[in-house]
Protein backbone atom coordinates (compact mmCIF):
# COMPACT_ATOMS: atom_id res chain seq x y z
CA UNK A 1 0.00 0.00 0.00
CA UNK A 2 1.67 3.26 -0.84
CA UNK A 3 1.53 6.28 0.75
CA UNK A 4 -1.58 7.96 -1.25
CA UNK A 5 -3.56 4.79 -0.57
CA UNK A 6 -2.64 5.05 2.88
CA UNK A 7 -3.43 8.65 3.21
CA UNK A 8 -7.18 8.06 1.36
CA UNK A 9 -7.56 5.15 3.55
CA UNK A 10 -7.35 7.02 6.80
CA UNK A 11 -9.31 10.60 5.29
CA UNK A 12 -12.14 7.71 4.79
CA UNK A 13 -12.50 6.36 8.30
CA UNK A 14 -11.82 10.08 9.59
CA UNK A 15 -15.10 11.30 7.43
CA UNK A 16 -16.88 7.78 8.36
CA UNK A 17 -16.06 8.41 12.26
CA UNK A 18 -17.10 12.33 12.45
CA UNK A 19 -20.33 10.85 10.08
CA UNK A 20 -21.23 8.33 13.16
CA UNK A 21 -20.48 10.87 15.78
CA UNK A 22 -22.93 13.33 13.89
CA UNK A 23 -25.62 11.11 14.17
CA UNK A 24 -24.82 9.99 17.83
CA UNK A 25 -24.68 13.88 18.66
CA UNK A 26 -28.57 14.08 16.58
CA UNK A 27 -29.78 11.00 18.16
CA UNK A 28 -28.44 12.86 21.97
CA UNK A 29 -30.43 15.66 21.07
CA UNK A 30 -33.49 13.60 20.44
CA UNK A 31 -32.99 11.71 23.58
CA UNK A 32 -32.63 15.42 25.60
CA UNK A 33 -35.77 16.77 24.07
CA UNK A 34 -37.82 13.33 25.03
CA UNK A 35 -36.23 13.88 28.40
CA UNK A 36 -37.62 17.34 28.55
CA UNK A 37 -40.79 16.36 27.71
CA UNK A 38 -41.16 13.40 30.31
CA UNK A 39 -39.22 15.42 32.81
CA UNK A 40 -39.45 19.36 32.47
CA UNK A 41 -36.78 21.29 34.33
CA UNK A 42 -37.53 23.43 37.20
CA UNK A 43 -36.42 26.20 34.87
CA UNK A 44 -38.98 25.20 31.90
CA UNK A 45 -41.36 25.08 34.41
CA UNK A 46 -40.85 28.28 35.51
CA UNK A 47 -41.57 29.63 32.03
CA UNK A 48 -45.44 28.21 32.33
CA UNK A 49 -46.30 30.02 34.94
CA UNK A 50 -48.44 33.15 35.40
CA UNK A 51 -47.73 36.02 36.17
CA UNK A 52 -48.04 36.25 40.54
CA UNK A 53 -47.74 32.64 40.93
CA UNK A 54 -45.34 32.96 43.29
CA UNK A 55 -46.96 34.98 44.98
CA UNK A 56 -50.41 33.01 45.36
CA UNK A 57 -48.25 30.05 45.91
CA UNK A 58 -46.92 32.25 49.29
CA UNK A 59 -50.75 32.73 49.75
CA UNK A 60 -51.08 28.87 49.80
CA UNK A 61 -47.99 28.24 51.95
CA UNK A 62 -49.27 31.05 54.30
CA UNK A 63 -52.57 29.88 54.28
CA UNK A 64 -51.72 26.32 55.21
CA UNK A 65 -49.51 27.14 57.95
CA UNK A 66 -51.93 28.46 60.15
CA UNK A 67 -53.97 25.96 59.38
CA UNK A 68 -51.22 23.89 60.93
CA UNK A 69 -50.98 26.01 63.87
CA UNK A 70 -54.81 25.26 64.78
CA UNK A 71 -54.50 21.59 64.39
CA UNK A 72 -51.80 21.49 67.05
CA UNK A 73 -53.86 23.40 69.81
CA UNK A 74 -56.56 20.65 68.61
CA UNK A 75 -54.54 18.22 69.39
CA UNK A 76 -53.34 19.39 72.74
CA UNK A 77 -56.73 19.52 73.95
CA UNK A 78 -57.49 15.76 72.64
CA UNK A 79 -54.38 14.44 74.66
CA UNK A 80 -56.35 16.22 77.87
CA UNK A 81 -57.79 13.22 79.43
CA UNK A 82 -61.15 14.88 80.78
CA UNK A 83 -61.89 16.55 77.31
CA UNK A 84 -64.59 15.28 75.24
CA UNK A 85 -67.30 16.51 72.70
CA UNK A 86 -70.37 15.70 74.72
CA UNK A 87 -69.49 17.71 77.98
CA UNK A 88 -68.72 20.75 75.24
CA UNK A 89 -71.91 20.35 73.52
CA UNK A 90 -73.51 20.84 76.83
CA UNK A 91 -71.66 23.32 78.37
CA UNK A 92 -72.41 25.02 74.60
CA UNK A 93 -75.77 24.76 75.21
CA UNK A 94 -75.66 25.91 78.97
CA UNK A 95 -76.60 22.92 80.06
CA UNK A 96 -79.86 23.45 78.63
CA UNK A 97 -81.16 19.60 77.13
CA UNK A 98 -84.05 21.16 75.05
CA UNK A 99 -81.80 22.68 72.89
CA UNK A 100 -80.68 20.75 70.03
CA UNK A 101 -78.06 23.43 68.38
CA UNK A 102 -76.19 26.63 69.66
CA UNK A 103 -77.01 29.74 68.31
CA UNK A 104 -74.81 32.40 68.23
CA UNK A 105 -75.49 33.82 71.61
CA UNK A 106 -75.36 30.82 73.48
CA UNK A 107 -71.55 30.70 71.86
CA UNK A 108 -71.37 34.30 72.93
CA UNK A 109 -72.43 33.49 76.35
CA UNK A 110 -70.24 30.62 76.96
CA UNK A 111 -67.58 32.34 76.11
CA UNK A 112 -67.74 35.46 77.83
CA UNK A 113 -69.36 34.15 81.08
CA UNK A 114 -68.44 31.46 81.74
CA UNK A 115 -64.92 31.07 79.99
CA UNK A 116 -64.44 34.72 80.60
CA UNK A 117 -62.56 34.80 77.34
CA UNK A 118 -61.77 38.46 75.92
CA UNK A 119 -63.27 37.99 72.97
CA UNK A 120 -65.67 40.57 70.48
CA UNK A 121 -69.48 39.85 69.12
CA UNK A 122 -67.71 40.19 66.22
CA UNK A 123 -65.22 37.62 66.45
CA UNK A 124 -67.71 35.12 67.90
CA UNK A 125 -69.77 36.08 65.25
CA UNK A 126 -66.74 34.94 62.68
CA UNK A 127 -66.46 31.60 64.47
CA UNK A 128 -70.14 31.06 64.21
CA UNK A 129 -70.32 31.41 60.60
CA UNK A 130 -67.48 29.29 59.74
CA UNK A 131 -68.61 26.37 61.92
CA UNK A 132 -72.34 26.78 60.54
CA UNK A 133 -71.60 24.71 57.49
CA UNK A 134 -75.12 23.78 56.80
CA UNK A 135 -75.84 27.61 57.36
CA UNK A 136 -79.13 27.05 59.15
CA UNK A 137 -78.55 29.36 62.12
CA UNK A 138 -77.64 26.29 64.93
CA UNK A 139 -74.43 24.54 65.52
CA UNK A 140 -75.49 20.77 65.51
CA UNK A 141 -73.52 18.65 67.31
CA UNK A 142 -71.29 17.57 64.13
CA UNK A 143 -70.92 21.03 63.57
CA UNK A 144 -68.96 21.33 67.16
CA UNK A 145 -66.90 18.31 66.76
CA UNK A 146 -65.48 19.54 63.48
CA UNK A 147 -64.70 22.06 65.11
CA UNK A 148 -63.05 20.39 68.00
CA UNK A 149 -61.95 16.90 66.67
CA UNK A 150 -58.14 16.99 65.03
CA UNK A 151 -58.26 16.34 61.75
CA UNK A 152 -55.65 13.57 62.83
CA UNK A 153 -57.39 9.89 62.82
CA UNK A 154 -55.34 8.53 65.97
CA UNK A 155 -56.15 11.63 67.67
CA UNK A 156 -59.50 12.03 66.89
CA UNK A 157 -59.70 8.49 68.33
CA UNK A 158 -58.97 9.74 71.39
CA UNK A 159 -61.57 12.33 71.80
CA UNK A 160 -64.28 9.74 70.24
CA UNK A 161 -63.93 7.04 72.59
CA UNK A 162 -63.96 9.68 75.59
CA UNK A 163 -67.77 10.31 76.82
CA UNK A 164 -68.89 12.43 79.43
CA UNK A 165 -68.01 12.66 83.04
CA UNK A 166 -70.05 15.87 83.89
CA UNK A 167 -73.32 14.70 83.47
CA UNK A 168 -74.66 15.47 87.09
CA UNK A 169 -72.23 19.08 87.32
CA UNK A 170 -75.03 21.75 87.19
CA UNK A 171 -72.69 24.98 87.08
CA UNK A 172 -71.04 24.90 83.75
CA UNK A 173 -68.51 26.75 84.86
CA UNK A 174 -66.96 23.62 87.07
CA UNK A 175 -66.51 21.68 83.18
CA UNK A 176 -63.39 20.47 82.68
CA UNK A 177 -60.35 20.90 85.09
CA UNK A 178 -58.35 24.22 85.25
CA UNK A 179 -55.91 23.40 82.77
CA UNK A 180 -57.76 22.04 80.09
CA UNK A 181 -60.26 25.40 79.97
CA UNK A 182 -57.10 27.44 79.78
CA UNK A 183 -56.31 24.94 76.57
CA UNK A 184 -59.76 25.73 75.08
CA UNK A 185 -59.47 29.58 75.49
CA UNK A 186 -56.41 28.79 73.74
CA UNK A 187 -58.32 26.81 71.28
CA UNK A 188 -60.83 28.98 70.61
CA UNK A 189 -58.53 32.60 70.15
CA UNK A 190 -56.38 30.48 67.53
CA UNK A 191 -59.88 29.83 65.74
CA UNK A 192 -60.34 33.41 66.10
CA UNK A 193 -57.03 34.04 64.83
CA UNK A 194 -56.88 31.32 62.16
CA UNK A 195 -59.63 33.20 60.20
CA UNK A 196 -58.04 36.25 60.31
CA UNK A 197 -54.89 35.49 58.99
CA UNK A 198 -56.08 33.59 56.37
CA UNK A 199 -58.28 36.48 55.81
CA UNK A 200 -55.82 39.08 55.50
CA UNK A 201 -54.21 36.18 52.83
CA UNK A 202 -57.64 36.67 50.62
CA UNK A 203 -57.42 40.23 51.07
CA UNK A 204 -53.32 40.31 50.02
CA UNK A 205 -54.42 37.78 47.00
CA UNK A 206 -56.96 40.16 45.49
CA UNK A 207 -55.30 43.37 46.43
CA UNK A 208 -51.80 43.71 46.73
CA UNK A 209 -51.07 40.62 44.30
CA UNK A 210 -54.13 41.89 42.21
CA UNK A 211 -54.57 38.47 40.72
CA UNK A 212 -57.96 37.15 39.43
CA UNK A 213 -58.88 33.77 41.16
CA UNK A 214 -60.49 32.33 38.11
CA UNK A 215 -57.32 32.55 36.44
CA UNK A 216 -55.05 31.09 38.71
CA UNK A 217 -58.01 28.00 39.13
CA UNK A 218 -57.63 27.22 34.92
CA UNK A 219 -53.56 27.73 35.40
CA UNK A 220 -53.56 25.38 38.48
CA UNK A 221 -56.35 22.85 36.97
CA UNK A 222 -54.04 20.80 34.82
CA UNK A 223 -55.28 19.89 32.11
CA UNK A 224 -58.46 21.77 32.40
CA UNK A 225 -60.48 18.83 34.00
CA UNK A 226 -62.99 21.41 35.97
CA UNK A 227 -61.61 20.85 39.11
CA UNK A 228 -58.42 20.80 41.27
CA UNK A 229 -56.82 17.78 42.77
CA UNK A 230 -54.61 17.42 45.93
CA UNK A 231 -52.31 16.51 43.22
CA UNK A 232 -52.16 19.72 41.05
CA UNK A 233 -52.15 22.13 44.22
CA UNK A 234 -48.56 20.07 44.93
CA UNK A 235 -47.58 20.34 41.59
CA UNK A 236 -48.06 24.13 41.11
CA UNK A 237 -46.42 24.88 44.94
CA UNK A 238 -43.41 22.74 43.07
CA UNK A 239 -43.06 24.71 40.32
CA UNK A 240 -42.48 27.31 42.20
CA UNK A 241 -39.98 25.70 44.08
CA UNK A 242 -42.33 26.04 47.48
CA UNK A 243 -42.39 22.89 49.43
CA UNK A 244 -45.07 23.59 52.38
CA UNK A 245 -45.74 20.63 55.28
CA UNK A 246 -47.63 17.78 53.70
CA UNK A 247 -50.23 18.21 56.64
CA UNK A 248 -50.87 21.44 56.54
CA UNK A 249 -51.44 21.43 52.72
CA UNK A 250 -53.66 18.88 53.26
CA UNK A 251 -55.51 20.88 56.28
CA UNK A 252 -55.89 24.40 53.86
CA UNK A 253 -57.09 21.69 51.20
CA UNK A 254 -59.82 20.25 53.19
CA UNK A 255 -60.61 23.76 54.44
CA UNK A 256 -61.18 24.36 50.67
CA UNK A 257 -63.11 21.22 49.94
CA UNK A 258 -66.32 22.13 51.84
CA UNK A 259 -68.54 19.30 50.47
CA UNK A 260 -65.70 16.88 51.20
CA UNK A 261 -65.61 15.06 47.43
CA UNK A 262 -61.62 15.25 47.64
CA UNK A 263 -61.59 17.52 44.77
CA UNK A 264 -62.02 21.29 44.45
CA UNK A 265 -64.83 22.58 42.63
CA UNK A 266 -64.63 25.79 40.44
CA UNK A 267 -67.00 27.36 43.06
CA UNK A 268 -65.35 26.01 46.13
CA UNK A 269 -62.10 27.38 44.93
CA UNK A 270 -63.69 30.81 44.65
CA UNK A 271 -65.44 31.27 47.59
CA UNK A 272 -62.61 29.71 50.18
CA UNK A 273 -60.39 32.17 48.72
CA UNK A 274 -62.15 35.20 48.31
CA UNK A 275 -62.15 37.75 51.09
CA UNK A 276 -65.39 37.83 53.04
CA UNK A 277 -66.40 41.31 51.95
CA UNK A 278 -66.62 40.29 48.61
CA UNK A 279 -68.32 37.31 49.28
CA UNK A 280 -71.17 39.17 51.27
CA UNK A 281 -71.01 41.55 47.82
CA UNK A 282 -71.36 38.44 45.71
CA1 LIG B 1 -75.85 24.26 61.32
CA1 LIG C 1 -65.25 19.45 46.76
Amino acid sequence: MDFAERLYRANHEVQRASQDLYKTSVELDHLAERQNVLFPSAAQLHQDLFHGARDFAQAICDMSEVEGQLEQKRRELALRSDFNMCDVFKMFTQLDASKRGIDCDDLYATMVHNLQLTITKDEVFIIFYKLDKDGDGMLSYSEICDCFVPRENEYAVLINSRGGFYGAESDPAKYFEGATRELLKKFIRGFVECEVSVELVRQRIINKSNLKLDMCFSQIDKPDKGYITLDDMRAFLKATNMYPSEKCLRLFYQRLDKNEDNVLSYDEFITGLSPMQSNQEM
